[in-house]
């Protein structure tokens, strides 16, 4: 039986990548080292697959940005807006420039990819898009591993995802669909195909995860008429057609039915059982890749368990090739490259190349047998249990999920608090300076002792809170000075997870994050926050916000255990949360903010199990939260979707007050506050603090003044829709003073209106 996978990580084992892309882009290296770097990187995946024992080793699975935007470049599709600049660039730059942008060319927009932790660029397509094939690049590397001896599968994007993952150009026509471009770019493909059969290619890869989503019958006529068209091609290599991070569903049929040779499907998040593959008509003439090795977490596969569905799998359809569920890009490389995990935890884990490993292992059994091993040594699901965790979740009791009566409770935060009308506030963090880092790093080493370090950050808080002083903020931050990343700082604080030192994953471009592991019963060593915050508490008279990460948001950016379910994994973290809410409360904090970036991040791909999902994770968060007593004002910050059963949450949450995102257009937000869907405290984020432009006072108050219409001021905030951490003092100064301005300047004609 073949073994092979679906992608590998190509930010390098020690991110030599992002290295080489920085130094580049700050013109400390020239183009030709930065492409050494590359074609390195290429060539150490293919050589390490191939010589792990992988029968079909994938190529093109190399970016130097991402994936999604290289596709749409191989096949010419540039936006208008960028097409000035082809000329004057080089090949590289302009590819760069459309993922980075410049002051006079804003940056393709970035986007989540499927329901991973990868974001990508979004191509933007419209009536005059024409495609041309650019393949130099992807044949370059094809027969520069041919000479090594090695025949790449071509991994590209399929033509209808790649449609469906981009978006109309802003000047589009109204009536313009994405999917009217599929004709023009089919023969696009067609003629790659022709190029990768004559240089000796006898198989591609073409993924369509926008099918593992729900699809309209259009989509989904489309996907049809793609391959079959696509099979028909005159000369061509054989076609993998792969359905990557879940089922591949009412697509499954429709695709069988082509004359594709493969299809490749998720049977980790989208596991079917032999017998109804069976039922599928043509499905058993395929050759199947059965992705059962979970490209997307970090655990071991159990063999024994997957050897047995494996075996079911090819009585049913005898040609199968053992494979992953994804590409592997979404895990960390290598887990030799950890030296502090502890062994029971070490034990369980397959990064990267561990998982190649076990395809490779499980393809052998499938023809030879188990090995004695296996027998022997069960992988090990379960960890030991803390005791006392587990017998607090069982005694959660529904009131405690509860609290009084949103109007009660506003009355009493109104007494406690007196605010003015629209309050001014920001979502947390400040910018960083070197110096902090460079403290939190001497510290790591050892080189600096706490107390010296409490010393720096305490100097770092002062300031934040003096700035806020002289700008006039309503409520202030303490500003994150003491947190690298939320997530690992919390990790980090907790019992059950377990931190990597290289366990990075690639988020977008040269960014990469290192999720924790949360591999056992979750409990808080101690407060988290309350040293910092109460610190800042003690420098000023106006509130200070308590700044912590919700349950759901830990969840959605860890590495998840999977011997129970989340929702109880769940409200572990959430009575973790709410024991540092009780402490804060303790220390006299009277405002608490719980942030939530990510709830729509779990979301079900599928809107079957969407409800489920939204009633456990928003109780998930009414646990974290229920324990606030009614005089403590309860924040939390939100990305705003338009899917309805989402509002629907946010007003479930029963926060005091919500700070929303709104990724694309803040009259989204606006919207549903004329709806009033939104009920209680609101604060839409009225300028993006990401963007380097700083908002004047007119825009700002005309934003507010909208929002105004529909919302009482007692219950409007004024805030931007993100942190600062990434800002310079001299864009972020001048923001928020106007955002005060604005705020004080609605007040004002409020309060000579009455
Ligand atoms: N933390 C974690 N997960 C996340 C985000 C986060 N997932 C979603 C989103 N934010 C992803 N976006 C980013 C943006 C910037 C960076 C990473 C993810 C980033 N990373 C630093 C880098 O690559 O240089 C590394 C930071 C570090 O030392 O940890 O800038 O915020 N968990």
């Amino acid at each position: 039986y073949g073994s092979s996978v679906l992608g590998y990580p190509r930010i390098g084992p020690r991110r030599e990548l992002k290295r080489a892309l920085e130094a580049y882009w700050h013109g400390k290296s020239s183009q030709a080292e930065l492409i050494a770097v590359g074609r390195e990187l290429q060539e150490q995946t293919w050589s390490e697959l191939a010589a792990t024992g992988l029968t079909q080793v994938p190529g093109n699975t190399f970016s130097y940005y991402d994936h999604v935007l290289d596709n749409a470049l191989l096949f010419g599709a540039v936006p208008g807006r960028f097409a000035p600049l082809e000329g004057e660039l080089n090949e590289l730059d302009f590819y760069f420039t459309m993922a980075r942008g410049r002051p006079d060319f804003p940056p393709l927009e970035l986007v989540r990819f499927i329901d991973t932790n990868y974001y990508y660029r979004q191509p933007e397509l419209d009536e005059r898009t024409a495609f041309t094939l650019r393949a130099d690049a992807l044949m370059d590397e094809f027969e520069r591993a041919k000479a090594r001896g090695i025949e790449l599968r071509p991994v590209l994007l399929g033509p209808v995802s790649l449609l469906l993952l981009s978006k109309a150009s802003a000047d589009a026509a109204d009536d313009f669909s994405v999917l009217d471009l599929l004709d023009s770019l089919l023969p696009q493909y067609e003629a790659l195909f022709e190029k990768l059969a004559k240089a000796g290619a006898t198989c591609v890869q073409l993924d369509e995860p926008a099918f593992t989503q729900d699809r309209t019958q259009e989509e989904l006529a489309a996907l049809g008429r793609a391959y079959t068209t696509l099979s028909h091609a005159p000369l061509r290599p054989r076609i993998l057609v792969t359905g990557p991070y879940g089922n591949l569903g009412e697509a499954l049929p429709i695709l069988a039915a082509t004359k594709v040779e493969a299809l490749g499907l998720d049977l980790v998040y989208g596991k079917v059982a032999a017998d109804e593959l069976a039922k599928i008509p043509g499905l058993k003439r395929k050759r199947l890749y059965a992705g059962v090795v979970n490209g997307r977490n970090v655990w071991r596969a159990d063999n024994l368990v997957t050897l047995t569905y494996l075996s079911s799998l090819k009585d049913v359809i005898p040609d199968l090739v053992v494979s992953t569920s994804c590409s592997l890009m979404h895990v960390p490389y290598d887990v030799l490259a950890e030296w502090e995990l502890d062994g029971d935890v070490a034990d369980r884990l397959a990064f990267a190349k561990q998982k190649v490993g076990e395809v490779v292992s499980l393809a052998k059994a499938l023809t030879e047998g188990p090995s004695e091993r296996w027998r022997k040594k069960p992988t090990k699901v379960h960890f030991k249990q803390k005791h006392e965790v587990r017998q607090r979740v069982y005694a959660i009791k529904a009131e405690d999920r509860i609290r009084a009566p949103y109007e009660v409770r506003r009355l009493a935060q109104q007494e406690k608090l007196n605010l003015p009308k629209v309050p001014a506030t920001t979502l947390g963090s400040f910018p960083q300076t070197d110096a902090v880092r460079q403290a939190r790093y001497e510290l790591g080493q050892g080189r600096l002792e706490w107390a010296d370090y409490v010393k720096r950050i305490q100097a770092e808080i002062e300031s934040t809170i003096r700035l806020q002083e002289d700008i006039g903020l309503d409520v202030f931050v303490h500003g994150e000075h003491e947190r690298n990343d939320m997530i690992q700082y919390f990790a980090e604080l907790m019992d059950g997870f377990a931190s990597t030192h290289n366990g990075w994953v690639q988020a977008y471009g040269s960014r990469c994050v290192r999720p924790p592991i949360l591999f056992g019963d979750v409990r808080r060593r101690g407060p988290m926050t309350v040293e910092w915050i109460g610190y800042a508490q003690s420098l000023t008279d106006k509130p200070v916000k308590g700044m912590i990460t919700g349950p759901i948001t830990m969840l959605a950016r860890s590495f998840v255990r999977q011997d129970q379910p989340l929702h109880e994994t769940a409200d572990q973290l959430a009575l973790a949360i709410r024991d540092e809410v009780a402490d804060l409360e303790a220390a006299g904090i009277s405002i608490i903010q719980v942030d939530e970036p990510a709830i729509r991040e779990l979301l079900p791909l599928r809107a079957g199990g969407r409800k489920e999902y939204l009633d456990w994770a928003v109780d998930a968060f009414k646990l974290a939260t229920g324990g606030a007593k009614p005089e403590t004002q309860i924040h939390t910050h939100l990305t705003y979707t338009t899917q309805k059963s989402v509002v629907d949450a946010i007003e479930r949450m029963d926060c005091d007050v919500t700070a929303i995102v709104a990724t694309r257009s803040i009259t989204w937000v606006l919207d549903a506050i004329k709806e009033r869907k939104l009920t209680h405290g609101v604060g839409p984020g009225v300028y993006e603090s990401r963007s380097a432009r700083i908002p004047d006072i007119d825009e700002l108050d005309d934003l507010l003044t909208e929002a105004s219409e529909s919302v009482e001021l007692d219950r409007l905030w004024a805030n931007p829709d993100g942190g600062l951490k990434t800002r310079h003092y001299w864009q972020l100064e001048p923001s928020l003073r106007n955002l005060v301005a604005a705020a004080r300047r609605l007040r004002r004609r409020a309060e000579k209106a009455a």
